[in-house]
């Protein structure tokens, strides 16, 4: 995580020195400053610990958050009471150093010091606008704020029932996190069922939430020498139509190998046991009357 928010960091220095470049593209909002007020560090700055404690920025604009203070702090998106959002956590920023973070995504966003938590802030990111079209000319631009914003890894988790036999409907389940375990968003991948080297299922799925189900009847029980295989395929992140972004063709697989001999050989050694049980009785029941 680390390497990527520096990697992250050089992406933003790109985008930042193009943005001086074409100000005019960027409108009047591409990029706020804000500082950790002198001695924040003990409680008592509130509520202008940062410096402005508000600020707003367009849609795809940068924070720069720099520490003039003489202590460590972080900015973190979240709140104190609540915690830690996720949308960005510059971990401790040293004396004279900064962070800054790109947001794409219009909102409100709080945030709080993780050593201070008496320091608290808010940005509003607002939708670009007109500024947008311009600004969408610039196609590599817009990519490379894309990329900033999209797990580089994710990891595909399939859920599959354990036993499957001919003309079961089975349910196929598919989660698509990212490389921390969080869900993720406008997410695109295929899903393939095959069986018996026939193609049972194939889907393409666009899930604004990373998950879906898939309903697969099967033609013929599935079994060690015959399982069920899913294949689900990563397709990047963005909306369909859109050029796709993360780590294409990234994929999992798993196969429905009931254990099909196994089962059986118990519900087998029960049903015995069963007969056994039911003669021993009607055996006993029956003795008195003979
Ligand atoms: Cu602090």
């Amino acid at each position: 995580m680390k390497t990527k928010t520096i990697g992250s960091l050089f992406v933003l220095f790109a985008i930042a020195s193009m943005a001086a470049a074409a100000p005019s593209a960027y409108g009047d909002h591409a990029k706020a400053v804000v500082e950790n007020a002198a001695g924040s560090s003990t409680p008592g700055c509130e509520p202008d610990c940062f410096i402005p404690a508000t600020v707003t920025i367009d849609a795809g604009g940068e924070v720069v958050f720099k520490n003039n203070d003489t202590a460590a702090h972080t900015s973190t998106a979240g709140t104190p009471t609540d915690g830690p959002s996720g949308v960005w956590d510059s971990s401790l920023v040293m004396v004279g150093m900064s962070y800054s973070v790109i947001l794409d995504e219009p909102g409100e966003y709080p945030y709080f010091c993780m050593v201070h938590p008496w320091m608290v802030g808010t940005v509003i990111v607002e939708a670009a606008g007109a500024a947008e079209e311009e600004h969408d000319d610039h196609g590599d631009d817009h990519g490379s704020m894309e990329m900033e914003s999209t797990p580089s890894v994710v990891d595909i988790q399939i859920g599959a029932p354990e036993t499957a036999s001919a003309g079961e409907r089975i349910t196929i389940d598919v989660t698509i996190l990212d490389g921390m375990g969080m869900g993720t968003e406008h997410t695109n991948y295929d899903v393939v069922v095959t069986h018996d080297g026939e193609t049972l299922y194939e889907d393409s799925v666009h899930s604004h939430t990373g998950e879906s189900s898939h309903d697969v009847t099967l033609s013929a029980d599935a079994s060690d020498d015959n399982p069920v295989d899913v294949s689900v395929t990563f397709t990047g992140f963005g909306f369909p139509g859109d050029e796709m972004t993360g780590p294409i063709g990234t994929t999992n697989n798993v196969q429905v190998v009931p254990e099909f001999g196994t089962i059986a050989a118990l519900i087998l050694v029960v049903a015995i046991a069963s007969i056994i049980a039911i003669t021993a009785k009607s055996r006993v029941s029956l003795m008195p009357k003979l």
